[in-house]
């Protein structure tokens, strides 16, 4: 007969956090979020932290570049999607670690030949007005000159008018060398009123911008998650299958951390992995595992080495493998066992390995749940694919702004190496849906908000640290007639379309 667990499944949303004392050092700015990434021992500092605990989900429609720069920008980290070729994956990452921060590499190349009409269809394309006017046109060529949008009024110019005769030419241009630190290159920015500063290597070629609202926008991201070479952090995900040759592209590229993406992942394939990390690198490639619902699976992870391990199967927004193949757990339920295993696992060998709670975070308050249930940090897909800086398309439905969010399972996807249970079968039914999910705009003020909302949570509950939120917390169930309690009730909720329109 089968095992039972004593506990039923269960989800975020049947608890709430009851509040304890608040003392007045306890308020907001006080709350410090940083937390470990990767596996230490006791007593000592973890090779790579984050310091916010949320990062973004493996998957095709999240983590490109542009949101492993955002996120890091606010202290999290991206795992840039493997269900791509091992190619495209070192891109993107060889990208993010190139995009020094306050430094902006130029996607906007115009050649001296061209005329005014190519300019302005290249600031269409990338919505950029600064160009680099290179010899050859490419990003790798000699730079002659910038244009900008100072330089030509299309109202009183011919459209054939060629790119080197209104373009600022590099005789004009003051320019910083490849070495020069940010707070040097803002120096120049100021002292000559400056909008952007071109620096150039010692064949002149390019190698970046630093804008003056750039630097501004630096400052004010006092989290950024950075290396000892100021670049960003990034992950990647692997699979169990090619990462003789995956892993070796993406240590080239320089990424910074990595996980074994898979739907469920207590399998010899990712011990066999893992190992081969281990054999190969020791520890200085850092390695995740997961998805893990119990103390087994943890155990069976910790074992193989794992830095760090995610927890959850069919939680997920866009996730049917509930209903097509009846495994997994509920979210909370789950969380709290893998949390009580880290523990148990710490107390008797001295390692403390974070767990990542992945998938099924619905609302803010979710998130200071999963934290309070020993979650280390949280991992979010269907949060992150509302934002600008997502790699998936914004569409118009019903004349609502929306941009697509489709599973890595789902036959759009098709990483059928996430759902890979050995031998040679490819998938043959899917786990995952297609959808949409509403726009919600920039990253930067979206993550702002929620973590606003967790500092608070936790001041409430007079802890100003996740460990502490950790220990302390208290957790109670709710019944289902006090969740309609907990929303507005018994009253009509006044909208525009309700009130009176005045005469
Ligand atoms: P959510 O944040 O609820 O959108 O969940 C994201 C998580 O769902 C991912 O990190 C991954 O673990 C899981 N996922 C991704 N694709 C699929 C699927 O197609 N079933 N599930």
């Amino acid at each position: 007969m089968a095992k039972f667990c004593k506990e039923p499944s269960r989800t975020f949303s049947e608890y709430l956090l009851i509040p304890g004392y608040t003392d007045e050092n306890c308020t907001p700015d006080n709350v410090n979020l940083r937390t470990p990434l990767v596996k230490f021992k006791k007593g000592e500092e973890p090779a790579l932290h984050l310091n916010i605990p949320m990062v973004s989900a493996i998957m095709q429609a999240v983590s490109g570049e542009e949101m492993a720069c955002a996120l890091a920008r606010e202290g999290g980290v991206s795992f840039i999607y493997g269900s791509q070729s091992i190619e495209s994956q070192a891109a993107m990452v060889a990208k993010v670690k190139a995009t020094k921060s306050g430094f902006t590499g130029s996607d906007s190349n115009i050649s001296p030949e061209a005329t005014l009409k190519d300019v302005i269809e290249l600031k269409k394309k990338t919505g950029h007005s600064t160009m680099a006017v290179t010899e050859n046109g490419e990003a790798d060529g000699k730079l002659v000159g910038i244009v900008t949008s100072r330089d030509y009024r299309v109202s009183r110019m011919d459209l054939d008018t060629k790119v080197k005769e209104f373009m600022t030419p590099f005789d004009k241009l003051i320019v910083g060398k490849e070495d020069i630190t940010l707070s040097e290159a803002n120096d120049l920015i100021w002292d000559h009123k400056l909008n952007q500063l071109p620096v150039v290597d010692d064949k002149q070629r390019l190698k970046a911008f630093v804008f003056r609202k750039d630097y501004a926008s630096h400052k004010e991201n006092p989290n950024e998650l950075l290396d000892d070479q100021k670049r960003y952090i990034v992950g990647a995900g692997i699979n169990t299958r090619d990462y003789q040759e995956r892993v070796p592209a993406l240590v080239k590229a320089g990424v910074d951390v990595l996980c074994i993406d898979s739907s469920e992942g207590y399998s010899c394939w990712q011990a066999k992995t893992l190992q081969w990390i281990r054999d190969t690198y020791g520890d200085r490639v850092k390695v995740g595992a997961g998805n893990v619902v119990d103390e087994e699976g943890f155990r069976f992870l910790a074992e193989a080495g794992a830095d760090f391990i995610k927890v959850g199967i069919g939680g997920g927004s866009i996730c049917i493998t509930r209903e097509q193949k009846g495994i997994g757990r509920g979210q909370a339920t789950a969380t709290l066992e893998v949390a009580q295993a880290r523990d148990k696992y710490f107390e008797e060998t001295g390692v403390y390995i974070p767990i990542c709670s992945d998938g099924g975070i619905v609302h803010d308050y979710h998130i200071t749940l999963a934290l309070a249930f020993g979650a280390d940090f949280v991992m979010l897909g269907r949060y992150f694919a509302r934002f600008k800086e997502a790699p998936n398309n914004l569409v118009s439905v019903n004349g609502n702004y929306m941009k697509e969010y489709w599973g890595e399972g789902s036959a759009r996807a098709r990483n059928w190496q996430r759902y890979d249970v050995g031998g040679e079968g490819k998938m043959s039914f899917v786990e995952g849906v297609d959808s949409y999910v509403p726009y919600a705009g920039t990253l930067h003020e979206n993550v702002g908000l929620t973590l606003s909302k967790v500092s608070h949570t936790m001041c409430n509950c007079g802890c100003l640290t996740i460990p502490d939120l950790q220990k302390n917390a208290k957790v109670t169930l709710v019944s289902s007639t006090s969740i309609v309690e907990g929303g507005a009730h018994d009253v009509v909720v006044r909208d525009e379309s309700f009130d009176a329109k005045p005469q």
